[in-house]
């Protein structure tokens, strides 16, 4: 509330943010987690929470009067659609260069991803975070990461049957004739719901084409795993449709902390201010790099190093489609689950996922999300004349990225005798290189922080979330961001309370 002063504040929900309160209660710490976007605990008029991928509504979408769906057409037509403004889940966030697609309300990306939790290989550690021990990770932080996110495998033996996974057994079979690797992807969907689920004892989730909008039943989002322990302490409170804007030195030690809190039209409401010994910035890698570019720039945090800003990345992010033969059908049911990928990340720089394309119909196409090696970095900048943070990321930089998309996809698509879809993107677009879900960087951990998040220039702020890692996780980022915090935060529970 206005004028309280509290030990610990906690900026956003999602990973970052929901591993440092929990930590943080279990060691008797009282936390004031601050969420701009919505609860996401009661259900609307159609008596679900979230609404399905196939008919956005005024849930679907971050204060936007019109879908901004990441694949735009389909067969040639553009599929967006007039929604009321509110603030709904998903924001695709514009930049000049890119649109960034970030999830809003409390669990933060968790509520509108795909659910994958890949631990990158060993091997590539050192070029995603340097200045970090892997022998550490892997020991330690990694499974104890995937354990708190219940993070599993699909049962191999009902992978081979399931019709909801033709269209990944499709995309196995065609990578496997051109000689690469097929290999699952593990996710924190509960699969035995999804079992569930296809054999029409439980109410369709992952089968009725939820994910970006959110999950209704089966996902294991923060909501159900980090966040419902760190509640369970009885030390942890979320406000929701709150939104921090500055955080400045408070004159008798820690900080003031100027919060908005919105109404579902975005509007500000009422403006609370509130002082608090340590700040943890996990408003997610652009949530964090927009505002300590600002405080930096504006003077509220001049200290801040110039590192700050700096470091960003897409994850190489680049989506594609191809269009099979007749006799090779990806089905008309497709849980909207991933469940494996394409490994040509040594040899290419590329990691696809097989992604689903859950129209409902027969589409006879595959469709791909690439993670690629990608050396492109961007910068945060404050712009005096809008009052707003810029990025330099341009748009022809995703090229480095479409070639090694390329490596896998020319290939399979010349031993199959097949072609790129061009409908999915606009009209003859073959690339979706517009995008990405997988925003990183911006305050880089043993640059703009010490090597474990704690921010230059000021002790008690804190970064813990994707902003850390430097633009490039070679596989989908979330458990990365997670056992990166678990790492700093016993760091700073061990050595700074
Ligand atoms: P994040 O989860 O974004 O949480 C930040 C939170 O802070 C958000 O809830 C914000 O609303 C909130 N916030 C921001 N600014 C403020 C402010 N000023 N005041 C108060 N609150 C604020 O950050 N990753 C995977 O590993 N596997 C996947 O399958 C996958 N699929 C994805 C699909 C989609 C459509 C999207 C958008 C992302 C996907 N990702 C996936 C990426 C993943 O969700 C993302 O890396 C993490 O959510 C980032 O975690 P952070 O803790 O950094």
């Amino acid at each position: 509330s206005d004028g309280a002063h509290i030990p610990a504040l906690v900026i956003g929900s999602g990973y970052g943010g929901s591993v440092t309160a929990l930590r943080l209660a279990e060691a008797g710490v009282d936390v004031q987690m601050v969420e701009m976007g919505m609860a996401w605990d009661t259900p609307g008029s159609d008596g679900k929470i979230f609404a399905n991928t196939t008919s956005p509504d005024n849930r679907s979408f971050w204060l936007r009067t019109r879908t901004k769906q990441p694949l735009s057409n389909f067969l040639g037509f553009p599929i967006d659609k007039d929604i009321p403004r509110y603030t709904g889940i998903l924001d695709a966030e514009e930049f000049a260069g890119i649109t960034v697609y970030q999830g809003r309300g409390v669990g933060g990306g968790s509520l509108v991803n795909g659910g994958m939790a890949v631990t990158p290989k060993r091997e590539n550690f050192a070029a995603i975070l340097p200045s970090v021990d892997p022998g550490e990770m892997y020991g330690t932080y990694y499974p104890r990461a995937n354990a708190g996110l219940g993070v599993a495998t699909i049962d191999p033996n009902w992978f081979e049957t399931a019709e909801c996974y033709q269209y990944a057994r499709v995309g196995r079979k065609h990578a496997q004739r051109s000689g690469f690797p097929f290999v699952f992807v593990p996710d924190v969907y509960d699969w035995d719901y999804m079992k569930q689920e296809q054999a029409g004892t439980a109410p369709r989730s992952a089968l009725a084409g939820e994910i970006l909008y959110g999950n209704n039943y089966g996902k294991k989002s923060l909501q159900k795993t980090y966040l419902a322990r760190a509640k369970a302490t009885g030390r942890v409170a979320i406000s929701p449709l709150h939104k921090v804007t500055s955080v400045v030195p408070a004159a008798g030690g820690g900080y003031t902390v100027r919060i908005d809190q919105l109404d579902t039209g975005g509007a500000t409401t009422a403006t609370k201010e509130i002082t608090a010994d340590r700040v943890f910035f996990a408003a997610g890698s652009v949530g964090t790099s927009k505002l300590l570019t600002r405080l930096r720039a504006t003077g509220a945090l001049p200290a801040l190093n110039d590192e700050i800003g700096k470091g960003w990345g897409d994850n190489g992010n680049v989506m594609c489609g191809r269009a099979n033969h007749l006799w090779d059908p990806t089905g008309s049911l497709q849980a909207s689950i991933p469940t494996g990928g394409i490994d040509n990340w040594a040899a290419g720089g590329a990691f696809a996922e097989v992604a689903p394309l859950p129209t409902g119909i027969e589409t006879f196409a595959s469709f791909y999300l690439s993670i690629t090696k990608t050396p492109q970095r961007a910068q945060f900048t404050y712009n005096p004349t809008t009052g707003g943070v810029d990025l330099s990321w341009q748009k022809a930089w995703k090229q480095t990225s479409i070639d090694a998309a390329k490596t896998i996809f020319d290939k399979i698509n010349a031993k199959e005798g097949t072609i790129y879809r061009t409908d999915l993107f606009g009209t003859y677009k073959i690339w979706g290189d517009h995008l990405t879900y997988h925003p990183l960087g911006g305050a880089v951990l043993n640059k703009a922080t010490d090597n474990y998040g704690r921010l230059r220039g000021y002790s008690g702020l804190y970064v813990m979330d994707g902003a850390l890692i430097p633009g490039n996780t070679s596989v989908n980022p979330f458990v990365t961001i997670t056992a990166l915090a678990e790492r700093n935060i016993a760091q700073i529970v061990a050595t700074d309370l």
